[in-house]
């Protein structure tokens, strides 16, 4: 058993029953040209997590632990994206609109893969989704039963949206989620701020935060 010296008390894991899940290190997120920068945000404050999320990972697979990544992303004829998602707002670029990285958003685009720095590795799971929790209209919730999952690491972006999102629907779903806020972001630092409060507020109400090094250390000292 890992203790981890998370807020607001210490969250205690398997490493046999807890999977690493990354959430949306997509080009369309982070990289100029993608669909974040279509909706007018900055996306420099994303990757600026990138080198804390491939600490954790690197010793996540050193350690031998499930790792999960997911892509928001949509089929091609978007028959799997709402029209009210596609339609809302006044983005320069709209999902299935050709950009600078291919198609906003579409399977197989390079805008919708994951970011070289933390591509995922032969044999690693990774979920496409069509909407922003991981668990909506995906095979995420079988993959961890058959792997006997309880608890999940999470890390990725965006803080207030996807991973927000898939904490929820993971909490709603009994597994127990810890969150690393160094290793998540938003286009908005108030956003993250709030979102890590939310969740760890009323005795972990969703779950539980940590910085990355608390993690490090407990994967190091658990060899
Ligand atoms: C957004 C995400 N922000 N991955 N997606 O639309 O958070």
């Amino acid at each position: 058993m890992i203790h981890l010296n998370a807020q607001p008390f210490s969250f205690e894991f398997e490493l046999a029953h807890t999977a690493l899940l990354i959430i949306d290190m997509q080009r369309d997120f982070i990289e100029p040209g993608g669909f974040g920068e279509s909706l007018g945000n900055d996306v420099s404050l994303l990757s600026a997590i990138v080198p804390a999320c491939q600490a954790v990972l690197a010793a996540w697979r050193g350690a031998g632990g499930m790792v999960v990544h997911t892509r928001e992303q949509h089929r091609a004829d978007l028959s799997d994206c709402p029209p009210a998602k596609r339609n809302r707002g006044q983005p320069t670029l709209r999902i299935g609109d050709v950009g600078p990285m291919g198609r906003i958003l579409v399977a197989g685009e390079p805008g919708s893969q994951i970011i070289e720095a933390l591509k995922p590795l032969p044999g690693e799971l990774v979920i496409d989704k069509p909407g922003k929790g991981a668990f909506y209209a995906t095979a995420l919730q079988t993959a961890l039963r058959l792997a006997d999952i309880s608890h999940l690491v999470v890390m990725g972006v965006t803080t207030e949206v996807c991973v927000q999102t898939t904490l929820r629907e993971a909490n709603d779903r009994g597994y127990d989620c810890l969150l690393l806020q160094d290793c998540t972001e938003s286009y908005f630092p108030q956003f993250k701020a709030a979102t890590l409060e939310m969740v760890r507020a009323q005795g972990a109400i969703v779950g539980w935060t940590a910085d990355s090094p608390l993690l490090l250390q407990a994967l190091q000292a658990g060899r």
